[in-house]
């Protein structure tokens, strides 16, 4: 056990060092990753049982909902409604907020999250994920509003991600730097994988859905230009695309990236949601030395003007998210 780092270990040594704790946040973290446990067996086996498919629903984003983004999102909330720490949820498959039970006055927390993000990819195997943010909110002593939930992404006091691929790895900030944690099957257990997580200064590939290249805007077809020159920093720049936002973003942060979803002719505001998605990447990526913009405004900065807010997302390397921004000045 001595060389075994398991979350749980890595989190009362964390807590540890700060002064005060409740152990709240680590029980929180605690019963996030114990859900991803539990959906990761659930997408593992989804073939074997009937939980692949479609429902024939459609959720608030008017996206075809399969079985394992409900299962996925009630069992989030089921595990969260349980602790008393945390007042309410915002998910990506519900049009409003739910107020859970035992923290329903008194929880500090708040969480958003995508509970399984990249469902177009479940059915065929690929890489999907569960995204989260954690906030602490303004007031206790009343049930929670949706009001609490929309504030800039620079008050989120946590965010993470799991993604179930070849293996399932945890991965999330305090704000003290990016860990990740490999899940070891035959213990149960997450175990501390890659340490201090760092973005490579180097863009090995950009990532973006090159089929909507003919409704990009002008910008975007310059910053398409650069990436592609094979000049400077772009002399060895591969295109990889998985089609899930935290997959991307995963690889991005392990080797050097930039990922986009712009705004285009046809979506102004681009698709990815900011409070569940754009907010805690953006919070990853920069506590792992990146950047992320809406090519305006730094995304950490911007307060949602709904729970389902979309906004268009450059993220990975400084210097990538910087030359969009400055495309975007110069348009
Ligand atoms: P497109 C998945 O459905 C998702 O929300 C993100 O995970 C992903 O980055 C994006 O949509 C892919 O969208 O239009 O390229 O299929």
């Amino acid at each position: 056990m001595a060389g075994l780092m398991t979350l749980s270990r890595y989190n009362l040594q964390r807590r540890r060092e700060y002064e005060g704790a409740t152990g709240d946040f680590t029980l929180l973290i605690s019963h996030l990753a114990l859900a991803c446990k539990i959906v990761s067996r659930e997408v593992a086996r989804a073939g074997l049982l009937d939980v692949l498919g479609k429902t024939g629903d459609q959720n608030v984003q008017g996206e075809q909902v399969t079985k394992l983004d409900v299962l996925s999102n009630e069992l989030l909330i089921e595990v969260l409604s349980d602790l008393p720490m945390v007042a309410a949820v915002a998910s990506e498959e519900d049009e409003q907020i739910r107020i859970t039970r035992a923290g329903r006055l008194t929880g500090r927390y708040l969480v958003c999250f995508d509970p399984l993000d990249g469902s177009s990819n479940i059915d065929v195997n690929v890489t999907i994920g569960t995204i989260f943010s954690i906030r602490k909110r303004q007031t206790v002593g009343a049930e929670a509003t949706t009001e609490d939930f929309l504030r800039a992404g620079s008050e989120q006091v946590a965010a993470g991600y799991c993604v179930y691929g070849s293996s399932t790895v945890f991965v999330y900030s305090t704000g003290d730097g990016v860990d990740g944690f490999t899940l070891d099957p035959n213990v149960g257990e997450f175990v501390l994988s890659h340490p201090g997580m760092r973005i490579p200064d180097a863009t090995t590939c950009w990532s973006a859905n090159v089929g909507n290249t003919r409704n990009w805007l002008p910008t975007t077809l310059a910053f398409v230009d650069k990436l592609t020159s094979g000049q400077g920093r772009y002399a060895k720049c591969s295109l990889r695309y998985v089609g899930t936002l935290v997959a991307d973003v995963h690889r991005n942060i392990l080797q050097g990236g930039v990922f986009f979803y712009p705004d285009d002719k046809k979506s102004p505001l681009g698709k990815l949601r900011l409070l569940y998605e754009a907010h805690p990447l953006a919070y990853l990526v920069e506590q792992a030395g990146g950047k992320a913009t809406d090519g305006h405004r730094r995304i950490l900065d911007i307060v949602p003007d709904g729970l389902h807010t979309r906004v268009p997302l450059v993220i990975g390397n400084g210097p990538d998210v910087d030359l969009y921004s400055a495309l975007a000045a110069a348009a």
